[in-house]
């Protein structure tokens, strides 16, 4: 089963703070909400299923690259280090990882979803008897303490382009946290949705099944049971496109009608046609990549394309 993997990063921590954010971003004049509450349980199998739709080429091309890219690095990657998988959720991709780098003798997986990493990890164990695994349960989109950070060098691992999910600048202050996290001579192989045809992006988040619409408008039935809320998804078209100048797909929900929607205490006004901005998807160029990467204080050692440049799994080195 793929992994509705990392971009269940910083999922609902208590509901006080689900509550918070939901009543800031409605708030708005332009109304948002954070895309992380995509990521409940019904949100995260909605999220599997896209992941084996024929439209939405990102997790098959990459996870058609990795065991290329994984006996690359077993040729540059000599010395001994950590693997530390950034939202790791079902350990997926992580497998094709390990099985060309006998040399990884220990893999610290973060992510918020205890309970799952703690079963994803007994089961990798298995698997990989040589392999020492430490979960670390922690939200990955802040500064994470890592063991041994300065006695064994790391690689780090963010597949799966959920960098694509944070603004450009929160994709640099990302970066740069992770950079820190990870201690010097760290190394980090991250999986970047490239720009390409609008028609094939179009495809991507507006599947035939419906599958995308369904997964965006569950966020509303998240909130309404987290943050006691009464919204009614039948009352809610999905809406996805890519934006050129801003360079990413949007996804919105627009209301069918006029109404009024409580959340808790808090009542919003909806006219008919406004709509709610649920989620960014950035693409970059491997150039723009590089520049933003950059900034954060890392820089390109290698690269790997798809064939039909798709996709982009950048190595990075830390220290510019
Ligand atoms: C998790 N993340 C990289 C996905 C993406 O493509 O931005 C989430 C997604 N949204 C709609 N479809 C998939």
């Amino acid at each position: 089963m793929p992994a509705a993997q990392s971009a269940r990063a910083s999922a609902t921590k208590t509901d006080d703070t689900l509550l918070r954010e939901v009543v800031e971003g409605l708030s708005q004049v332009h109304k948002q909400l954070p895309s992380k509450y995509f990521y409940d349980s019904a949100g995260s199998r909605y999220f599997d299923e896209i992941c084996q739709l024929e439209e939405y080429y990102p997790y098959r091309t990459e996870l058609a690259m990795l065991p290329g890219i994984a006996d690359d690095l077993s040729h540059l990657i000599r010395d001994q280090r950590d693997v530390v998988e950034f939202g790791a959720g079902s350990l997926v991709k992580i497998r094709l990882l390990l099985q060309h780098l006998p040399q990884i003798k220990r893999l610290l997986p973060i992510d918020i979803a205890g309970d799952h990493l703690r079963e994803a990890a007994a089961e990798l164990r298995r698997e990989f008897e040589h392999l020492e695994i430490v979960p670390i349960v922690a939200d990955f989109t802040r500064q994470v303490e890592l063991p041994d950070r300065n006695k064994v060098k790391k690689l780090g691992f963010f597949p799966g382009s959920t960098i694509g999910n944070f603004t450009p600048l929160q994709a640099v202050a990302f970066l740069d946290r992770a950079r820190r996290s990870l201690g010097a001579g760290a190394l980090l192989l991250i999986g970047v949705d490239t720009k390409k045809a609008p028609e094939i992006l179009h495809r991507a988040y507006n599947d035939k099944l419906g599958v995308t619409a369904k997964f965006n408008r569950n966020i509303l039935t998240h909130i309404n049971r987290e943050a006691g809320g009464d919204f009614d998804e039948d009352k809610f078209d999905h809406y996805a496109f890519y934006n050129p100048t801003q360079g990413r797909i949007e996804m919105h929900l627009i209301s069918r009608e006029q109404q009024v929607v409580t959340v808790e205490d808090y009542q919003f006004a909806f006219s008919k046609g406004e709509n709610i901005h649920t989620e960014n998807s950035h693409k970059y160029t491997p150039e723009e990549f590089l520049t933003l990467a950059a900034e954060a204080g890392w820089r390109g050692v290698r690269k790997w394309l798809d064939d039909e440049e798709l996709f982009c799994v950048h190595l990075l080195q830390a220290g510019g």
